[in-house]
């Protein structure tokens, strides 16, 4: 009797994980992916060096037909999607950059998702189907520049003044801020912390570009200023009430996170894999040495395991049994992987891996931000380790 020969691992999928997904979900991971080969890897890297996106409003009218923003949001123009689907629309856009997925996070998971979980009827009809489909641009501002980690200790206020608001304060590194229609802002009340929809142009709100960033360069970021600003009493999200609604938020972009980082990884790997098959010295390709195989074999283990991870999140959320610490946890782990294999596949394009010729260290920088936006690896880690010992050490 004959043995049937097992097909070796394929070094693009070494786990076959991707040959698991139902053929639903490896369409929509190829439509992006496609897409993305297409219209943003030819330009990324110009885009990172001039230090912006040339044309946000082209670019967000080109996701919004796509149909990555708010892809998992079910109604008003949206998807509706699997968690697994959208997670592999991030994986293929960070592949490209992560401040190209981040447009898409900011997007869809943290102001779509603010408008969706907390809003009115009358808010969702106005912002949701122009901000699908890409007609519309939001910013989600929690931050501030004296608490990023700990935004429960945020002065951003807003008071009553008969049925309006009044809003003061400071929002700091908020992606797509100079460039957004509307902004979502966090703010301090009488009555706990809750969301209020601020649009450009409102009297007193000024966004101000921040500058001579070394990371996340195709990127835009902004400080945001509110000096008195007056809002009308249906710019609350009525549904907002503490410091969970925002959290509530993060968890969708986090999320996206622990699938872009894969992204972010696999393309460092493969470009270390092809250049180490065709860069010659001593006489032979450098991935004929023992040392630069090892680093494609760490590598290959932290793409795959991190696919893993990312795909049992993701399981995990379709089937509605998603909490936050495991979203912490893939957050925590995958970007340190990506981190790992950027810093790895770097190091095996010798000279040749400082330019923006090719895409490695431009993933290392831009993993630098990823790493600290959406709670920092460190918040991440108390996350675990909370949920693990049921002790809080944050403070
Ligand atoms: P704590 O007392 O623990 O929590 C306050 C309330 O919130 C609940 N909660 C959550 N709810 C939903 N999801 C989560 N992930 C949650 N974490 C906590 C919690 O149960 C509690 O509810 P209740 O009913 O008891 O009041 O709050 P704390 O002040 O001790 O802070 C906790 C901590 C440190 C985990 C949190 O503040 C945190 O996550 N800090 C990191 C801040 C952060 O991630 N900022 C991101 C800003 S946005 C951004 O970076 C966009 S980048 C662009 C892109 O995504 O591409
Ligand atoms: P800090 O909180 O000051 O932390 C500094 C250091 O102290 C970190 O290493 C941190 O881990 C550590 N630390 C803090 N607390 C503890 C603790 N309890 N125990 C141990 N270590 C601790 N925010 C938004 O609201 N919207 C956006 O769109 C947005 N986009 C961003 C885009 C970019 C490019 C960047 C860089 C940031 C963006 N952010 C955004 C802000 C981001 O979420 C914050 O930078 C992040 O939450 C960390 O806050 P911080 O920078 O103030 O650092």
């Amino acid at each position: 009797m004959s043995e049937r020969r097992i097909t070796p691992p394929d070094p693009h999928d070494f786990l076959a994980v991707d040959s698991a997904l139902p053929a639903e979900e490896r369409a929509i991971r190829d439509t992006v992916r496609d897409f993305a080969e297409r219209e943003l890897l030819p330009n990324v890297a110009d885009w990172f060096e001039a230090g912006t996106i040339p044309d946000p409003r082209g670019l967000a009218k080109a996701f919004g037909d796509l149909g990555v923003f708010g892809m998992h949001v079910a109604g008003y123009g949206c998807a509706g999607a699997s968690a697994v689907a959208y997670g592999l629309a991030c994986r293929e856009l960070e592949a490209v950059d992560s401040g190209l997925r981040s447009f898409v996070s900011v997007q869809g998971s943290l102001a779509m998702t603010a408008i969706h979980k907390f809003g009115s009827e009358d808010q969702k009809q106005k912002w949701l189907p122009r901000m699908a489909a890409g007609e519309a641009i939001g910013c989600f501002g929690l931050t501030e520049p004296d608490s990023g980690s700990d935004p429960g200790a945020m002065r951003t206020r807003a008071r009553r003044d008969g049925s309006d608001w009044v809003l003061d304060g400071t929002k700091m590194w908020i992606t797509n801020g100079s460039v957004a229609d509307v902004a979502v802002v966090w703010a301090a009340t009488d009555d706990g912390i809750r969301g209020f929809l601020v649009p450009a142009g409102t009297p007193g709100f000024t966004a101000n570009v921040i500058h001579k960033k070394l990371s996340l360069r195709a990127s835009v970021t902004a400080e945001l200023v509110f000096d008195g600003v007056r809002l009308p009493a249906d710019a609350l999200l009525p549904g907002s009430k503490g410091l969970g609604s925002p959290l509530s938020c993060l968890n969708e972009a986090r999320y996206g996170i622990v699938w872009g980082a894969v992204g972010a990884a696999r393309a460092c790997y493969e470009a270390a894999l092809e250049y180490a098959g065709t860069r010659e010295q001593f006489g032979g390709p450098i991935a004929g040495f023992q040392l630069t195989q090892r680093k494609l074999a760490d590598m290959v283990v932290d793409v795959n395991q991190a696919g893993l991870t990312a795909l049992q999140i993701g399981r995990l959320k379709d089937a509605g049994a998603c909490h936050h610490n495991h979203v912490s946890f893939g957050k925590f782990a995958n970007v340190a992987a990506a981190q790992r294999v950027a810093r790895t596949a770097r190091s095996v394009h010798g000279a040749n891996g400082i330019t923006l010729e090719y895409p490695v260290l431009r993933h290392m920088v831009n993993l630098e931000t990823v790493a600290t936006y959406e709670g920092t690896e460190e918040i991440h880690a108390l996350s675990i380790g909370q949920s693990v010992t049921g002790i809080s050490a944050f403070r």
